[in-house]
């Protein structure tokens, strides 16, 4: 049986597997690129031509036709099967169910799932309150589709169909690293259900069988204590055994275990130092997080700013021009904000992603600790400190302002660009 056409992406992806497995249930030969470089292949020009987002994976049919998204290339795959009502429903109702699924599966359960686990997994960067927010969204869908299988085998009809396939596929993640045995307890119908599905031949064949979650997948630990840890146990080039006796004997002797070694007292910044303010840092950061930013969080700023012991600073990038894909200039600016730990204490900021893909900026504006006109060593000796332009503002100045409103808010008309998306740094 000659394919029906290639599916370009790596083949280790639940978003892979989902053509692949309706292909096998649908009777066709869909090739597949098992060589494929993620990052890699999907930014050359030969694949942009396919799929002009550089997103994983792309369809191409052996009439040269192309296809993009995996639900859609599945239903596309689907459709070539012999008896196509099978997997896509025989009636307007089935049909309509199906995609209700799939669109709840890619539009609510992926999301949730994603942003629940890509920060544990080490994907994106973890900011805490993004994360449990996702992550209440995601027990309640979870929740939801557990109900809704209360009383049923497949999501629609008697049957296997697309919609199963997209939904397993969306699980598959969550329950590798996420649901415990305890949780499956909770959620038994989702879980029959999972197990259904995943113990299909044909989901075996090309996904394997599904694993589930021993002990949940843990956050790994941030950049500056993987750095302690490191530091606390250097590299030793192999050492003699006598000479290593004799160390281990002094050791004992003086009852000083390495892991009992107390670090060097933290050096005290110069900001510890200043007198107290008004507004601790804190309290800002509490009640951005739990307000609404406009109005709500800016009246409580501008009511409690407290100019003798903070500064504001615009922060623009200087390489705007080599920015690409939107998604990379969002991950860029997770980085610099990992790099930034040391001065979390001392500064509150937000750095927005604006424009488009290919044509976009990092923008954004920082509250500082200290009112000089100098930044602090905390965000001065920060390794991508030279790669942004730092510029002191006066917040009284109306225009500077609405500005910083709409900056922290994500959202109004003095951002220089259309938004697109930003972190914020708290
Ligand atoms: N809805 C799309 C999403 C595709 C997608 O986001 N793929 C990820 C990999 S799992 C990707 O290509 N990310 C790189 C990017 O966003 O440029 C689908 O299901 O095909």
């Amino acid at each position: 049986m000659a394919p029906i056409g290639t599916l370009y992406g790596p083949t280790a992806n639940a978003r892979n597997y989902k053509v692949r497995i309706v292909a096998q249930l649908a009777g066709v030969d869909v090739a597949s690129t098992p060589d494929f470089v993620f990052g890699v292949d999907n930014q050359k020009p030969e694949y942009l031509a396919k799929n002009p987002s550089g997103k994983v994976p792309v369809f191409e049919a052996a009439d040269g036709s192309k296809v993009f998204d995996s639900s859609a290339i599945a239903f596309y795959v689907a459709s070539k099967a012999a008896n196509s009502g099978k997997l896509l429903g025989n009636t307007d109702e089935e049909r309509a169910a199906i995609l209700q699924y799939s669109f709840f599966a890619e539009a609510d359960l992926m999301p949730a799932a994603a942003g629940t686990l890509y920060p544990v997994l080490g994907y994106i960067p973890l900011v805490k309150p993004t994360q449990q927010a996702a992550e209440q969204q995601l027990k309640r869908l979870l929740g939801v589709l557990n109900n809704i299988l209360l009383d049923k085998t497949y999501l629609v009809g008697e049957r296997i169909t697309v919609a199963d396939i997209i939904v397993a596929c969306d699980l598959v993640g969550v329950f590798e690293h996420y649901l415990t045995a305890d949780d499956r307890k909770e959620l038994r119908n989702l879980t029959r259900y999972f197990k259904t599905v995943t113990g299909q031949a044909a989901f075996k064949a090309v996904a394997g069988p599904a694993k589930l979650c021993v002990t949940r997948t843990q956050p790994a630990a941030p950049a500056k204590e993987k750095k302690e840890k490191k530091e606390k146990k250097p590299q030793q080039p192999a050492q003699p055994k006598a000479e290593k006796k004799a160390e281990k004997k002094k050791k004992d002797d003086d009852d000083d275990d390495e892991d009992d070694v107390k670090p060097e007292p933290k050096p005290k910044s110069k900001l510890d130092t200043l007198p107290p303010t008004s507004m601790p840092l804190d309290s800002w950061k509490r009640f951005y997080s739990n307000n609404d930013t406009k109005p709500t969080a800016m009246d409580w700023l501008w009511q409690n700013y407290d100019a003798s012991g903070y500064s504001f600073w615009k922060v623009e990038y200087k390489y705007n021009d080599e920015l690409t894909l939107l998604f990379m200039t969002n991950n860029l600016i997770g980085g610099v904000f990992n790099r930034l730990e040391a001065a979390r204490k001392y500064a509150f900021g937000v750095l927005l992603a604006l424009g488009e893909d290919r044509d976009n900026m990092i923008w954004g504006y920082f509250i500082v600790r200290g009112a000089s006109d100098e930044l602090p060593e905390e965000i001065a000796g920060a390794p991508d400190f030279d790669s942004f332009t730092w510029t002191r503002v006066d917040h009284t100045n109306p225009a500077t302002r609405a500005e910083i409103e709409d900056c922290f808010a994500w959202d109004g008309p003095t951002l220089p660009r259309k938004f697109a998306d930003g972190k914020v740094f708290k």
